[in-house]
């Protein structure tokens, strides 16, 4: 089985080229994409870069040139929930993206015309995410990610995301990623570890925090293919 996982930013996947080792690099379209096994799975891995057009470029190239069959998303995010603190894990259940407007028109933010708000992850994959979290005794979050083109450092501007679209967490790639899988058939799976809480100190937060719970994030997608074995 062929398996893309995939990070924004190299701090998100680097912590996955270590544990492999091994791995051989292809470049296209101005990223590259390692190619390793692991127990039998195919593996593809990816950063695409910041931001919804550079994720939906990479997951769309994952599922169309190379392959993939599932698609699994390990980075980081920043809080909305007060439950979340920083290292915390949360897998999305559904994705919107917080920037798409065109309320003008009496849409609901997020919508556009045979589209949807919501785009659900794939049940199987995060049932498979809960008996990890469950036999390693990790208390694994699940909730809304909105997503949209902007780092997120004012109270005003997350409160407004959590309010409109009742979510837990944001980033700036997952809802893209949902809606090429979901366009595509692609079962797909959106894991972030809190990095800072999207408030006026998010910038330096996330700077201090973001490798190490890029690293919880990406074991515990590695822990995940344990369970996916053909
Ligand atoms: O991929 C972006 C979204 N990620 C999740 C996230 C997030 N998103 C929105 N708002 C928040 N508060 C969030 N917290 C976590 C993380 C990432 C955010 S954008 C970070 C940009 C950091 C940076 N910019 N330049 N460099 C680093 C240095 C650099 C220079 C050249 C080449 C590479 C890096």
């Amino acid at each position: 089985m062929n398996i893309a996982i995939m990070g924004a930013m190299v701090e998100e996947i680097e912590p996955l080229l270590a544990f492999f080792g091994k791995y051989e690099t292809v470049e296209f379209a101005k990223n590259r994409y390692f190619l390793t096994s692991y127990k039998g799975l195919d593996l593809i891995i990816a950063y695409s870069k910041i931001g919804k057009v550079n994720a939906s470029l990479t997951a769309s190239t994952m599922i169309e040139k190379f392959g993939a069959q599932k698609l699994l998303f390990s980075g980081v995010a920043g809080a909305i929930s007060s439950d979340l603190g920083i290292g915390d894990l949360i897998v999305a259940t559904k994705l919107a993206q917080h920037d798409l407007d065109i309320s003008a028109f009496g849409h609901p933010f997020g919508y556009v015309p045979e589209g949807s708000v919501y785009v659900e992850s794939d049940e199987n994959l995060r049932d498979i995410a809960y008996q990890v979290a469950s036999e390693k005794g990790i208390a694994l979050k699940s909730g809304i990610i909105a997503t949209g083109d902007q780092f997120v450092c004012n109270s005003e501007r997350k409160e407004w995301i959590g309010k409109t679209f009742d979510a837990d967490a944001l980033e700036m790639e997952g809802a893209s990623v949902a809606v090429v899988c979901d366009s595509l058939n692609v079962p797909f799976f959106i894991l972030r570890a809190i990095s800072d809480g999207a408030d006026h100190d998010a910038g330096m937060s996330f700077d201090e925090f973001l490798q190490s719970s890029a690293k919880i994030s990406a074991e515990f997608v590695i822990s995940m293919l344990d369970k996916m074995q053909p």
